[in-house]
């Protein structure tokens, strides 16, 4: 773990990633991995709300390529912005409900910004759709979502991360809308017995913590935004924040575990 770097929702704020990459020597100034062995990681939510979202996932995509030759990796887990742009991508008309809301009006609705949908083209899709909804990592259990409804689509990791890609396989549409009406849920890890459960349910022997992004920091601080620069530890020292709220303000920063 110790060489593990994490990093909380970009949403499009690819002039913070840098500014926060640079600052701990994982690019150089031409933006190369010099990271070495290193690990980093993000919590998803690369799009929407902010300028250039795609813009983020290209050079999250290239500095995977570079880590993975030095021997270093790139890890991220699925947002709910990143899925649902890919649901705009595939079934932007698809009706979901009886008000006519389609994945089109929801995502404009919840920040979507057109030039990252003009722009996002086949190979972004296929990056996307590989993401996990959760992985392990040391000692921690990463997840997009501090939400229980991942319990609704699997027992075990690679059973939700299976379900995931499958609405999309399936073309299954209305799986999807819940799926991302599922994601509105949050901060159910403050709940301390809910918190173990999940980590039991999903962990191992190793796992101690959970770390997650979605829920920026200032709702459950109530800090102001450009002032969150740390991670926000709760549940008894259970789970771990590391969404600053870079759309609100926040710099963001780079977590790294002991
Ligand atoms: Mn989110």
């Amino acid at each position: 773990m110790g060489n593990s770097y994490f990093i909380g929702d970009v949403h499009g704020h690819l002039d913070k990633l840098i500014a926060l990459l640079r600052n701990v020597q994982l690019v150089d100034e031409k933006l190369r991995w010099i990271g070495q062995e290193a690990t980093l990681c993000f919590m998803g939510d690369f799009v929407d709300r902010g300028p250039d979202g795609i813009g983020v996932i290209d050079f999250v995509m290239g500095l995977q390529r570079e880590a993975a030759d030095a021997g270093g990796r790139v890890l991220a887990v699925m947002g709910n912005h990143d899925l649902i742009l890919v649901a705009v991508r595939f079934f932007p008309q698809a009706l979901l409900a009886y008000d006519g809301s389609t994945f089109l009006t929801n995502w404009r609705r919840n920040g979507g910004i057109t030039s990252d949908l003009e722009r996002l083209n086949s190979s972004h899709v296929e990056w996307l759709l590989e993401l996990p909804a959760m992985l392990k990592l040391g000692k921690l259990l990463v997840v997009h979502a501090d939400a229980w409804f991942y319990t609704r689509y699997g027992r075990t990791i690679d059973e939700v991360n299976y379900v995931f890609r499958q609405l999309f396989e399936d073309k299954d549409t209305d799986g999807l809308d819940r799926l991302l009406e599922d994601f509105a849920e949050r901060f159910t890890f403050r709940d301390f017995t809910k918190a173990t459960e999940f980590m039991q349910r999903y962990g191992d022997t190793r796992t101690r913590q959970i770390i997650h992004g979605h829920t920026p920091i200032t709702k459950l601080s109530g800090q102001p935004s450009e002032k969150i620069t740390t991670p926000y530890v709760y549940a008894e020292g259970l789970c771990i924040n590391i969404d600053g709220g870079m759309y609100l303000g926040s710099p963001g920063f780079v977590y790294r575990p002991e």
